[in-house]
């Protein structure tokens, strides 16, 4: 009798610790660190995990073999702003006419009330960051680049942002991080615009002596590092990045990034620059992929993924981190310089089965490289499911229990876990603001108007002033339209289009590349 109490209180105890670790190891389980891996401008076929046989990507295709990858993944444009802003959102790009690709003076495109991948997580606990490409506007449209640029991705649910604004082709060409230029040195203020030159300042298009890239079309503005980009940009000496330094410093910062923010779950968009133009891989890879700077910057990624992976490895995380990678947009060799990306080519296909390229309606404009990968939790394999980056926002929603929901992104955890088959029935796809439907295996391109071939890249868009119907089940590389044969599915097609997307689809602002 006299032991009771004791006992009582100690089998207390030890039921109450042992419910302790049992929270604190399901609360582990249930927040998993989630990775973005996200690559710019990479086609279908530039990874050997989905057949390329003139490059090599070890590090992706490991992650495609240990993970799912996905045969049917898709961008949900054909370019840069409007897929990011689809990925972060979950809503379709088309239904915000400023989602088209942006100056690197434009304002936020994403409202502050918008709900985001970070913001959601965030009111789970999460630590948020973001290294690499935004390309999502900042500021309110008159950005004074000396001062706290603000709203920017911390105003849109990130913790840390560590970016470049636009891209490495645009203005301004220096880092940012929390909104503030990294090695701003303040007796050399930045001024950028996109309308005029700032007196003496050489250019592209007068100084082609001074240039160690060449200009094909467009990239004629300011010069820094050799390379003409778009846009002016004057000042800011010591804040300009180092365009062969730029993988390794994103890197360098994605690695520190989950060193810091190990022990608590944490989100990381790590939002690559490669292979969009300008390509300046670093001298590691120069030449080593025997296909142009376009394939050595592939490899350079390739390894990059690989090192990141390291240190989730080393850090202790990778089995409870769950890695997507993909890609914005498709595949295009020439984007505005003479880089060889045409010349030395060879039998090598970026779009791999498809056709078209970035840019276009046509398959290789959205449809992407696609990978999940989460060791001990995904089992190897390959899906076939229908799903898009759009889903993701309400996936990981369902993945850390938040209530979250978004209209347009479709909750497909399990396909993306690889527990169940079931994708999308249909999406809508943009390519330079035009939409085009993806329904099942068919694919439906309204008539549009416009040339049907972008001369400057080369590349054919979908534009026809005829229906165009396609059967992907049969025919990847969309040659065969079926519009007229197949009469009542081509109806079907339009209607479930119309239905979503109204009907006035052709009132749209065509984007000219110049
Ligand atoms: C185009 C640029 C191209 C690239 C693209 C954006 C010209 C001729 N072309 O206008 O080089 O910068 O915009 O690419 O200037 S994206 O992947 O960010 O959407
Ligand atoms: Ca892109």
């Amino acid at each position: 009798m006299k032991y009771t109490l004791p006992l009582f209180l100690m089998s207390f105890v030890i039921l109450y610790s042992c419910k302790e670790t049992e929270n604190k190891n399901t609360s582990e389980k249930q927040l998993p660190n989630i990775v973005i891996i996200y690559t710019d401008d990479l086609g279908f076929g530039d990874i050997s995990a989905n057949g390329a046989k003139h490059i090599n990507t070890p590090n992706i295709d490991l992650l495609a073999s240990s993970g799912l990858r996905f045969t049917n993944g898709y961008a949900s444009s054909a370019t840069c702003t409007p897929s990011r802003y689809a990925l972060l959102t979950g809503e379709y790009p088309w239904k915000n006419k400023k989602a088209k690709i942006l100056p690197g003076t434009a304002p936020l495109l994403i409202k502050k009330n918008q709900m985001t991948i970070p913001k959601m997580l965030k009111s789970k606990g999460y630590h948020t960051g973001i290294v690499g490409k935004w390309h999502l506007g900042l500021g309110n449209g008159n950005v004074d680049w000396n001062k706290k640029i603000t709203p920017s991705p911390n105003e849109v649910g990130f913790d840390y942002s560590y970016i470049m604004a636009a891209t490495q082709d645009r203005v301004p060409t220096v880092y940012i991080k929390n909104g503030n230029v990294v090695n701003l040195d303040s007796t050399d203020p930045i001024e950028v615009n996109y309308e005029h030159n700032y007196p003496g300042q050489p250019t592209g298009a007068d100084n082609p002596e001074l240039l160690s890239m060449k200009w094909h079309t467009g990239h004629k503005n300011t010069i820094v590092n050799g390379i003409p980009r778009i846009g002016f940009m004057k000042g800011g000496e010591a804040a300009k990045w180092n365009d062969t330094e730029m993988a390794d410093h994103f890197l360098n910062k994605a690695q520190n990034y989950v060193r810091k923010h190990k022990d608590k779950p944490f989100f990381l968009y790590y939002a690559m620059q490669q292979p969009h133009v300008p390509r300046t891989p670093h001298p590691r890879f120069k030449g080593k992929s025997g296909l142009g700077p376009r394939g050595d910057v592939i490899l350079e990624a390739d390894w990059c993924i690989g090192e990141f992976i390291k240190t989730l490895n080393t850090e202790g995380v990778l089995e409870n981190t769950l890695i997507v990678f993909s890609s914005d947009n498709g595949p295009v060799l020439n984007d505005g310089y003479y880089d060889d990306a045409v010349e030395k080519l060879g039998d090598h296909t970026p779009w791999g089965p498809f056709r078209g390229g970035k840019y276009s309606l046509f398959e290789a404009g959205t449809h992407v490289p696609f990978i999940t990968s989460w060791k001990g939790t995904i089992q190897p394999g390959v899906s076939d499911a229908l799903v898009c980056q759009m889903d993701l926002i309400s996936s990981l929603a369902k993945l850390v229990d938040s209530n979250i929901k978004i209209g347009d992104s479709e909750q497909l955890l399990s396909t993306f876990l690889g527990n169940s088959t079931k994708g999308r029935t249909d999406l809508i796809i943009e390519a330079t603001t035009r939409t085009a439907l993806r329904h099942k295996n068919w694919v439906m391109i309204p008539p549009y108007e416009g040339e049907a071939v972008i001369e400057s890249v080369n590349i054919e868009i979908g534009n026809a002033n005829t229906y165009q119907l396609y059967d992907l089940d049969k025919d990847k590389g969309q040659q065969s339209n079926l519009a007229t044969t197949e009469k009542d599915k081509l109806q079907e097609l339009i209607k479930i289009f119309e239905d979503k997307r109204g009907n006035d689809y052709n009132n749209i602002e065509l984007i000219e590349l110049k």
